[in-house]
């Protein structure tokens, strides 16, 4: 048995120390421990005060997650609350890093509550598909009233301590450590030179019960059409601590987080937030440290280039971005530059902070600019011979140690890496545009990549507050595969009777912001069209093969840039109306294969989007393209729009459950096998009585 909390009494102040890391999650052994400190001071008749404070980066960040979906193990984190708010002699709590979730509402309990300056406080449950359900939804709304508390625990956004303050949910930001000023504090208190502030003396939001109601309703409205079932039970559980009597409120509370906890909902959000901390987790990673960077070229000056340089720019680094010519240059070093403008508007970014930031820029027509870059990112055409000419050229030019990155989306980075007489130092990093908004990055490492170098790139993407996913060298890696495959069921229903825009509707309807051919529109058709005709030679002539995309592409309905591609675009428009010409190619070509339209549901839409997604996703697994189950859900989550509450196809398909998927799979295999075959590691896991989430070992 580990201690998780330490005691010592100095002058009738016992100090209880939180010491749980990495975050002190109030996990079931320190919920026991602390139960025990607490009885423990209070029977102890040399106690006068107690101060509840945490060792280690960090106040209690909340419940332990891992314990969800676990049979529950007594005491519960409300019933520690309650001891809290029970305790006979006055609790003073000193905060510090981040006071969230449960570990705030253990604050809530108390009598006193300090927090030092760099404290962030917050309820994030929301994100986890739940509400706060150790008393938060009932305390904080009395103490900050209606409005705030909905605010806080409606987005889950956490706040800084001196806004706390302003609000009264703290009583004092310290000047230091908010553990000294809080023994401070009990020890003047005992001495009679402070009183403390009392229960009775706190207001409580509920007197103003008009605003209260009516901070109630304005929620409700702001709901909008969210189909995440938290949010609405936050706000009956802030209704019912105005209208029930007090332990009613709590009980309230407490079934409607049960009601939570279970959803489905909850349980993908909850894999979604440890794949996050999970995907940085690889062995290679442990055994190496990063190499240094401080400068980074980027080559390209381009949406996808100043992206890449606005990001690395924005997180601290010098930067040199190369083009072709003068020309080039000037343009990408202005979408930079509007890039950053862009975060002055947003007050992201003080004017003084972007006029220092902005002396780390420069730009360079010669790549012999990059002689003492630590890191070149290329971010050329996406086309082999241009790359491995790029990396050839760069092998003569930059430092020996220097880290070369390829920004492809597709290409084999085995290849480009031996362009080079140091293919160790060659990774390829795909972005997702806007590279300076998007949060995931594929860290694709070749047959010869350095363990160092792909660590750096773990650590490159951490400051960039990016999420990493580590995958192999394959024809669209992780996410542009899954793309495919979940594009190509999508286009066979398209050939057999469905239209483009009741498949957007169906994936839309799903929890997609954009259905397939919105996205296709957006990105333009161009693009996926050059990688057909560039895979062209090598198709089995006995696939399946969907040409619509090409023949409209012929029509020259490129997408929005072209006012028209799947959807017809008014000048200037973002969004589409439907277009009879586009039902007409399609209609043509089912008539050419000689394919009878058929009626097709939204219901069977959605579920060939996702047997075609988790079919690939087991591929790439059985390939070791994606080290487990939860990077390819990752990739989806934070690059391609799938919903984060269902929380990615292989998520899906545990919930689904793997034998029924497996036929589904069979079935339509029946109709193409090439493309429906389900991939071996379905048997396996099957016989196995395993899911995909067996394979996530952490
Ligand atoms: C709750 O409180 C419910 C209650 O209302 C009601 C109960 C009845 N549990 O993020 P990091 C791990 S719900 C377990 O990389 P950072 C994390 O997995 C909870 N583990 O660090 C990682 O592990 P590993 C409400 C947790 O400095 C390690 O700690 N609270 C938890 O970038 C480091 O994490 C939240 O939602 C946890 N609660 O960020 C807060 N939190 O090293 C969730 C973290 O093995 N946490 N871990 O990979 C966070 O937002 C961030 O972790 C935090 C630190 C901002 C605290």
């Amino acid at each position: 048995m580990v201690d998780t909390v330490r005691v010592s009494t100095t002058d009738g102040v016992a100090t209880v120390v939180i010491d749980n890391p990495p975050v002190n999650a109030l996990g079931a052994d320190l919920r026991r421990d602390l139960m025990t400190a607490l009885r423990d001071a209070e029977a102890d008749a040399s106690v006068q005060v107690i101060v509840l404070a945490a060792a280690g980066r960090t106040w209690p960040a909340g419940a332990d997650i891992r314990e969800f979906g676990q049979p529950p193990r007594d005491p519960w984190l409300p019933e520690v609350c309650s001891a809290v708010a029970a305790c006979p002699k006055p609790v003073i709590v000193a905060m510090h890093g981040n006071a969230l979730g449960g570990g705030l509402e253990l604050a809530l309990a108390a009598h006193v509550r300090l927090a030092d300056p760099g404290t962030r406080l917050g309820l994030p449950e929301v994100t986890l598909g739940i509400l706060p359900g150790a008393g938060g939804t009932q305390r904080l709304p009395r103490l900050i009233g209606a409005r705030a508390a909905l605010g806080m625990m409606t987005s889950g956004l956490p706040i800084p301590a001196e806004r706390a303050l302003e609000l009264g949910l703290i009583d004092a930001v310290t000047e230091g450590e908010a553990r000294l000023a809080a023994q401070r504090l009990a020890a003047a208190h005992i001495a009679g030179e402070a009183s403390l502030p009392s229960a009775a003396e706190r207001p409580d939001h509920r007197m103003d019960a008009s605003d209260w109601l009516a901070a109630v309703t304005e929620a409700r409205k702001g709901l909008g059409v969210s189909r995440l079932p938290a949010p609405p039970r936050i706000i009956d559980c802030v209704e019912a601590a105005l209208l029930l009597p007090e332990e009613e409120g709590f009980a309230y509370e407490r079934t409607a987080f049960e009601e939570l906890v279970s959803t489905p909902e909850a349980a993908a959000l909850r894999h979604a937030f440890l794949a996050e901390r999970r995907a940085a987790r690889h062995p290679e990673l442990a055994a190496t440290k990063p190499r240094e960077i401080a400068e980074i070229g980027v080559i390209g000056g381009g949406l996808m280039g100043s992206g890449i340089a606005t990001a690395c720019l924005a997180a601290g680094y010098r930067v040199t971005m190369i083009e072709r010519d003068d020309q080039a240059l000037t343009a990408g070093l202005a979408r930079v530059a509007t890039n950053r403008d862009r975060a002055v508007a947003k007050g992201q970014l003080s004017v003084a902070d972007r006029e220092t930031e902005w002396s780390r820029m420069s730009g360079a027509t010669a790549m012999s600019a990059l002689a003492g870059a630590d890191l070149v990112i290329e971010a050329a055409f996406e086309d082999e011979g241009v790359k491995t000419a790029i990396f050839a050229e760069l092998d003569g030019v930059v430092k020996p140690g220097a880290v070369l990155a390829t920004n492809t989306s597709y290409l084999d980075v085995n290849r480009i890496a031996a362009a080079t007489s140091r293919p160790g130092d060659v990774i390829g990093l795909h972005f997702f545009s806007p590279a300076q908004v998007m949060k995931l990055l594929e860290v694709v490492v070749a047959e010869r990549t350095s363990p160092d170098v792909t660590a750096t790139a773990f650590a490159l993407a951490k400051r960039l507050g990016k999420v990493a996913v580590r995958a192999g060298v394959c024809d669209g890696f992780i996410g542009n595969r899954v793309l495919t495959a979940y594009r190509t069921a999508t286009d066979f229903l398209l050939e057999d009777g469905a239209s483009p825009y009741q498949i957007d509707r169906a994936m839309v309807g799903w929890g997609f912001p954009l259905g397939p051919y919105q996205v296709l529109d957006m990105a333009g058709l161009d693009i996926s069209w050059a990688r057909r005709t560039r895979l062209a030679e090598h198709r089995d002539p006995s696939e399946r093969y969907v040409a619509i995309g090409d023949r409209l592409c012929k029509l020259g309905r490129l997408g929005q840039k072209a006012g028209r591609g799947y959807y017809l675009y008014a000048e200037g428009a973002r969004t589409g109306t439907e277009d009879p010409e586009v039902l007409e190619v399609i209609a043509a070509e089912r008539t050419a294969k000689g394919i009878e339209p058929r009626r097709i549901t939204e219901a069977e839409i959605q579920r060939r989007a996702l047997a075609a997604m988790a079919n690939e996703g087991a591929r790439i697994l059985e390939e070791k393209i994606a080290a487990r189950p939860s990077d390819i859900d990752l990739v989806m989550l934070t690059g391609y729009g799938f919903p984060r509450w269902r929380g990615g196809p292989m998520q899906m398909a545990d919930q689904v459950g793997l034998l029924e998927l497996r036929d589904t799979l069979r079935d339509y295999a029946r109709e193409e096998e090439t493309f429906w075959r389900p991939a071996a590691l379905w048997d396996e896991l099957i016989k196995n009585g395993r899911k995909f989430a067996d394979l996530n070992a952490d």
